[in-house]
């Protein structure tokens, strides 16, 4: 069976755009593969982050995972920095990877902007991911549009490595959604939706209560029209679509005839509630995991012992690959 890996960052609060662009095809997908979804809290660090604040992240956001559906009896669900094997695949990969790739990718141009001072690991992140990757093997990656730089990146290593040491690493195919690959900020629908972004009407959470969902799609920023146009309609306007779209699963067809010609307010009334009615039950099932205590713990425990074996056994094909030292 092919193996699916992916991973998302314990930073700020999962938004519509994280599950739209990535988790909601984890869950999707995960039983057409052996399914690997890691929290990369050490990706996570290539930035300040409060450490309490991280650890209780952490769990939150495998509580969030299982909500949305990733079945732990199918699929391993783990964190990165319990499986110390991505670490060790990463230094490896970096030796390989010239640093003109990196300094080449635009969300570390656009992370580092907004730093006083740039940690080695920004610049390192996507040699990070390549290993996350690499170290299953993994066939297929389901991400967000924003993640494609970097998936082309993690083959460039995989090629490069390949060509250094032999046929070691498949290449990983980029698996991205038809609908809401990219969703756009509400407030800013020329900037993606973001988990650090500030702007308090920028991303609706995952765990917005449904009064918040509303007002946050009521204040969108639109454009200077009245009501739908399909041909001069702004960004504003097509984000609300895509996401009204990628939540319901209507066809463009259908979408555009039920849409054309109506006014921003009721436009926005209906995204809002189509919002709500599919989060409301991943809510829900979100408070039951965290109220069992230690559930959480224990599904991250067993998916770490699951996989463990199949990093450590790259990382040993790696390091006779390169001649480095192996328990003979
Ligand atoms: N706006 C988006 N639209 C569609 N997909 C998105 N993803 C992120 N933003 C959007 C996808 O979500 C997955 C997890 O993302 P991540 O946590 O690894 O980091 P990110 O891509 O940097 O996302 P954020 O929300 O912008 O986080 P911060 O602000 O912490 O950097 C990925 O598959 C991503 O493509």
């Amino acid at each position: 069976m092919k193996r699916v890996f992916s991973g998302i960052q314990p930073t700020g609060s999962p938004h519509i755009g994280n599950y739209l662009g990535a988790l909601k095809n984890w869950a999707k997908i995960q039983y057409d593969y052996e399914s690997i979804y890691c929290i990369v809290d050490l990706h996570a660090v290539t930035i300040y982050q409060e450490p309490k604040e991280l650890r209780q992240k952490i769990e939150e956001l495998a509580g969030m995972l299982l909500a949305i559906g990733i079945d732990p009896t199918h699929s391993s669900l783990v964190v990165q920095s319990a499986i110390p094997q991505h670490a060790e695949l990463a230094w490896m990969l970096t030796c390989v990877t010239p640093v003109g790739w990196l300094e080449r990718m635009t969300q570390y141009k656009a992370k580092s902007a907004a730093q006083e001072t740039i940690g080695d690991g920004l610049l390192q992140y996507p040699v990070l991911m390549a290993a996350d990757i690499l170290l299953y093997n993994a066939a297929i990656v389901p991400v967000g549009d924003d993640q494609s730089q970097h998936l082309e990146l993690a083959r460039d290593i995989a090629g490069r490595f390949n060509s250094l040491y032999g046929e070691t690493f498949v290449m990983p195919a980029t698996h991205l959604p038809s609908v809401g690959a990219r969703v756009m900020g509400l407030d800013e629908p020329d900037k993606k939706m973001s988990k650090s972004a500030t702007g308090s009407g920028h991303a609706v959470s995952l765990l917005d209560p449904p009064e918040v969902i509303r007002k946050k799609i009521m204040r969108a920023t639109t454009d200077s029209n009245p009501a739908v146009d399909f041909e001069t309609m702004g960004a504003g306007v097509q984000n609300l679509l895509t996401i009204y779209q990628a939540f319901t699963g209507a066809l463009d067809v259908d979408v555009r005839a039920h849409f054309s010609g109506m006014r921003y307010g009721d436009l926005k009334k209906q995204v809002a509630e189509a919002v709500v009615a599919a989060l409301s039950p991943i809510q829900e099932r979100y408070k039951q995991i965290m109220d069992e205590t230690g559930y959480v713990a224990k599904v991250l425990d067993e998916g770490a012992k699951r996989i463990t074996p199949i990093a450590a056994e790259t990382v040993e094909v790696v390091k006779k690959a390169m001649g480095l030292y192996t328990a003979s």
